[in-house]
């Protein structure tokens, strides 16, 4: 798009916005402090670097579009491409399995800071700040059980490698000068009906007691819970209720994962809830289609009120904003920028919304008023901010990033 057309568009655009009280200028000044953690797992569908073994833990990504990246230096190099398309500073979500074992077998009770120096250096290189998951998955030890399982032996396997990736997240966190934030998720669930609910739940607790034990200035713990996994159907240990009596009561952040609630459960709902009753919130922000299916990331209606009803209580600082979907079946730089892009987007008309506005009427009981409101923020021109942001942070405007794509999958990605 002609960037005259881009300010035109802009100027108009602000001027109505005044109209509403909102001052778009400020808008684009929150934008730019709206960092993503985008997930590095998007690059390669969750594969990793330890081993080329099988994706396992109920998880699944579907789909074999060609390019996936194969290395460390692919992973970044895909990266890069991606963040030069998308507007803002962003940073990268790593697991564990992402290391850098320089070719060798690191076992995940094993593993130490010095894997992830490369990563260290290569974020301060890039102004990337780096964020943490421990990884249950895709081992040997995974199992239906890992940190709630009553053998010691696995559990201690466990214990030892989250305890080993918060020592990691520590050092990642010191090293950038801002907290890294660790997630753990574990997949620990059961196929079959089970009688054993409250034992194996107490040993989870148990576990995520040992792990917390030790106290750190430079990371922060989350923890995600859901519904069910592919094998894993009929009872999770780490469910939402779980995880979030754990947080309220030990201070740490739940993680809000969209795709891991029932069909007809609104996320977004859950954000006024907790904040009042925990220090943060963690996001992982997917696109569930009939399941936890880790579609791409768009600018649909869940997304577009969880992100509302974050500004709308005031929390933009106390929530960590990440993705976690892993499509195989698309380019897989298309679907980072689409992804960030769309979060972005998402969070552009929250902060645009005349809230302040609506809340008067509210609480005056003036509800029509409010009502036409609602429905005026949606064709009101929050588009031409969008187009302005990008310009001026001179990455393609709309739909100018189809041929940068296509550009880099011919010359690089196709010859993989
Ligand atoms: C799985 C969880 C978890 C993973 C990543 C790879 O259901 O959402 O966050 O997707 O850790
Ligand atoms: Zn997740």
């Amino acid at each position: 798009m002609k960037e005259e057309l881009v300010l035109k568009a802009y100027e108009i655009a602000k001027e109505r916005y005044a109209e509403k009280g909102i001052d778009t200028d400020k808008v684009l000044d929150q934008l730019q402090d709206f960092h993503v953690s985008m997930h590095c797992w998007q690059a390669d569908d969750v594969g990793g670097f330890e081993s080329a073994g099988d994706l396992t833990g109920g998880i699944q990504a579907t789909g074999n579009y060609p390019g996936k990246a194969r290395n460390m230096a692919e992973l970044q190099a895909d990266i890069l491409k991606a963040k030069s398309l998308i507007p803002g500073m962003h940073r990268l979500n790593l697991h564990e399995i992402y290391g850098d074992f320089g070719g060798k077998f690191v076992d995940r009770n094993e593993v130490e800071p010095k894997h992830f120096q490369s990563w260290i250096e290569w974020g301060k290189e890039h102004g990337t700040k780096l964020d943490f998951n421990s990884t249950s998955f895709s081992h040997p030890k995974s199992g239906n059980l890992s940190l709630a399982n009553p053998d010691k032996d696995i559990r201690d396997f466990w214990i030892e490698h989250t305890q080993r990736c918060r020592a990691i997240a520590e050092e990642i966190g010191k090293a950038q000068g801002d907290p890294c934030i660790m997630n753990l998720w574990v997949h620990d669930g059961c196929k079959e009906q089970s009688v054993n609910h409250y034992l194996y739940r107490s040993i989870l607790k148990d576990s995520l007691d040992e792990i917390f034990a030790q106290k750190y200035d430079n990371m922060k713990d989350c923890i995600e819970g859901k519904l069910f996994g592919i094998g894993l159907e009929s009872f999770t240990v780490g469910s939402h209720d779980f995880y979030t009596a754990y947080a309220a009561a030990n201070g740490k952040i739940p993680t809000i994962d969209t795709g891991h609630y029932h069909p007809t459960e609104s996320p977004a709902d859950k954000v006024s809830a907790l904040l009042n009753f925990v220090p943060e919130l963690m996001l992982h922000v997917s696109r569930p289609i009939r399941w936890d299916s880790d579609h791409v990331t768009i600018m649909d209606d869940p997304t577009l009120e969880l992100f509302a009803e974050i500004v709308r209580a005031g929390a933009l600082e106390r929530v960590h904003y990440g993705l976690d979907y892993f499509d195989g079946a698309i380019n897989r730089i298309g679907a980072y920028v689409i992804g960030t892009r769309a979060a972005q987007k998402c969070m552009l008309r929250a902060l645009i919304e005349p809230t302040e506005r609506m809340r008067e009427y509210e609480l005056k009981g003036q509800i029509f008023q409010e009502l036409t409101l609602f429905e005026e923020t949606k064709v009101m021109p929050w588009n031409a901010v969008w187009d302005m942001f990008c310009l001026k942070n001179n990455v393609p405007v709309g739909d100018a990033f189809i041929p940068e794509i296509e550009k880099y999958e011919r010359e690089v990605l196709s010859k993989r």
